[in-house]
């Protein structure tokens, strides 16, 4: 039965259900009978395995394809009516052609088998800032892991009403998971999301990356509002007062860890806390009072395992002790709980390793192995997190006082410095990039630019969106936020790490809280504004950062800037302008401000 009279629902969905031709339809209510029912046909079938419910509750555990692990950008696609709408960062196709091809892919692709129709809101229902959409699947684990991740269910409707046409239309079918054949198409200008052949969480739990960042930032450059690749935190300071802030790092940057940071113990004494909004998706509108607000549009965390430890992100663990679905990651056979790399320092014995095979987890490490996969996951509910902020449902969202930009960089960057200003934070943002390790590539010290972390997610052509990002900042005025770059990752000439990072990234935070309450000044140099350093409070850390290591975090070295900057106008100049990406001048315009400032 459907669970909503909205007449353009019913005929979308008539149309997937002609198109795919499942055995058989179920609507999504979010019950917990239902819910229960699917859980317990996924184990029985094998899609999932049921954990220890004793020290993991509601814990379940998949695996999927070894082909089928990641979020696939060749295979990603924005397909808007003119090529140039999609620009430079995107993969195109007309829509047309694309609608022509896949639907011969999706032609009967759920004949024999169930298609689920999911009712989700993205932000809390009733959300001024919230937008629903509904996503037809022939996976269980979807579901599940839509449950966990979006607010699901029949109030989802609700909140449409029985008129609306503004939902978000996603078809998933995992088809035969066949890698050749694999599309996660975006349709921005239809509202329509198209994902075949996967069966991997970011290419098929389509309310995140499709929807909160692919669409939601074409919807937000047409509706005055921002979708962004970005954590939200509060931070409360020993006054009660909380100031919230968001950051945009590409992967492997420590967003999590951020998000969930818990502050040194002479803070802690002080009162500091800090409160976790989101990891991973902020979307952003001006409120009443004209400052802008932020939501995190999501219900849970998706969230890499391998590095999680009671010691780097305890508050990321805690959240998965419960109610938490487990992909690709090993199971530890003595109690039936899970393992990967990094959870701690011994693995277990009696493992399976994460495509299944059993083995003794001692001798396949020592050869070498990985016990969990890389890109494992826990998908987590929100509610678990010890830390989540109490204002995590508030409708209205969080008045934002400061965005960070950062990246990994050996050298170059400082450890923070702030923007002079909105434009010259929204060429921070541009200038996003990170130099990958030798463990990811075999190449160290490649720089990948990223703008705003959202190379892989903006959903429109990039010089668009960086001149939405001034709008944005003309619109909110001397209300705008502060924006700031920082740098955990600067090294010596050792090649050791200068910062320690994770709780200690506390005091950087507290220099940006300071900066935008006016509480400290700053010395001016060609690139931005720089702390003092005795302005960074390093109580407790004084072994570790020495003056002379203070002096090396701060540092701003001419040579090394003058070839960022001349790094920075090749790639406007080649792989944005050159390829069909419309840069605003305004950002030529700081990068000749820098670039003079640095000859003076
Ligand atoms: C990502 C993620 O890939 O959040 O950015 O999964
Ligand atoms: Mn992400």
């Amino acid at each position: 039965m459907s669970l909503t009279n909205n007449p353009n629902v019913l005929k979308w969905v008539d149309e997937m259900i002609a198109l795919c031709k499942p055995e058989k339809v179920v609507w999504i209510d979010g019950s917990q009978e239902q819910l229960s029912a699917l859980k317990k046909e996924a184990v029985e079938t094998g899609e999932m395995i049921e954990l220890n419910q004793e020290k993991l509750p509601g814990c379940l555990y998949h695996r999927t394809n070894p082909n089928d692990v990641a979020r696939v950008e060749d295979r990603t696609f924005i397909c808007t009516r003119r090529k140039e709408d999609a620009g430079p960062t995107n993969n195109w196709c007309d829509p047309k052609d694309m609608y022509a091809k896949l639907s011969k892919l999706y032609d009967g692709a759920m004949k024999g088998r169930t298609m689920y129709v999911i009712p989700y809101s993205m932000g809390p229902i009733g959300s001024p800032l919230a937008k629903v959409g509904v996503e037809v699947t022939d996976s269980i684990y979807v579901v599940l892991n839509m449950n966990i991740m979006t607010r699901m269910g029949a109030d989802a409707f609700k909140n449409l009403g029985d008129e609306s046409n503004d939902f978000v239309r996603g078809l998933h079918s995992k088809a035969d998971v066949n890698p050749d054949e694999r599309y996660i198409v975006q349709f921005p200008e239809d509202n329509t999301i198209w994902s075949i052949n996967s069966a991997y969480g970011g290419n098929v739990l389509l309310g995140k990356k499709c929807f909160a960042l692919r669409i939601a930032s074409f919807q937000g450059k047409n509706e005055g509002w921002m979708a962004e690749h970005m954590l939200i935190l509060g931070v409360k300071k020993p006054n009660g007062e909380v100031k919230y802030i968001t950051a945009a790092f590409p992967s492997a940057c420590g967003k999590t860890n951020l998000a969930m940071l818990i502050p040194p113990e002479g803070y802690k004494k002080d009162g500091y806390e800090v409160f976790t909004v989101g990891d991973d998706i902020a979307w952003m509108k001006p409120g009443k009072d004209g400052r802008l607000y932020a939501i995190n549009p999501e219900n849970g965390f998706f969230g890499v395992a391998p590095g999680t430890n009671s010691k780097s992100n305890f508050n990321a663990l805690e959240s998965t002790r419960k109610n938490t679905i487990f992909t690709n990651v090993a199971i530890d056979n003595s109690d039936n709980t899970v393992w990967w790399e990094g959870l701690t320092k011994n693995p277990p014995v009696d493992a399976t390793e994460w495509k299944g095979a059993k083995v003794n987890g001692v001798d396949f490490k020592a050869e070498g192995g990985n016990l969990a996969h890389p890109n494992s996951r826990f998908t987590a509910p929100a509610e678990n997190c010890p830390c989540i902020s109490p204002e995590f449902n508030n409708p209205e969202g969080v008045p934002i006082t400061a965005m960070i930009f950062g990246g990994r960089r050996a050298s170059t960057t400082p450890l923070v410095y702030q923007s002079f200003d909105w434009t010259h934070g929204t060429y921070m943002g541009s200038a996003v990039s990170s130099e990958t390790t030798a463990a990811a590539t075999g190449a160290v010290g490649v720089l990948r630019h990223d703008p705003m972390a959202m190379k892989p997610f903006i959903g429109y052509n990039v010089g668009d969106y960086w001149a939405h990002w001034l709008e944005m900042g003309e619109k909110l005025g001397d209300k705008a936020p502060k924006i700031f770059n920082v740098n955990w990752f600067k090294k010596d000439e050792e090649g050791h790490f200068m910062w320690p990072g994770f709780g200690d990234n506390m005091r950087v935070l507290d220099w940006i809280i300071k900066r935008c309450e006016g509480e400290v000044d700053a010395v001016e140099t060609p690139i931005g504004y720089l702390p003092k350093p005795e302005d960074i409070n390093i109580q407790g850390l004084e072994d570790e950062v020495t003056p002379e290591t203070m002096e090396k975090l701060l540092c701003v070295d001419k040579e090394l800037w003058k070839k960022e900057i001349a790094e920075m106008r090749r790639y406007y100049d080649e792989d944005i302008a050159g390829k069909g990406g419309n840069i605003p001048s305004e950002l030529y315009g700081v990068l000749d401000k820098i670039e003079s400032n640095l000859n003076k």
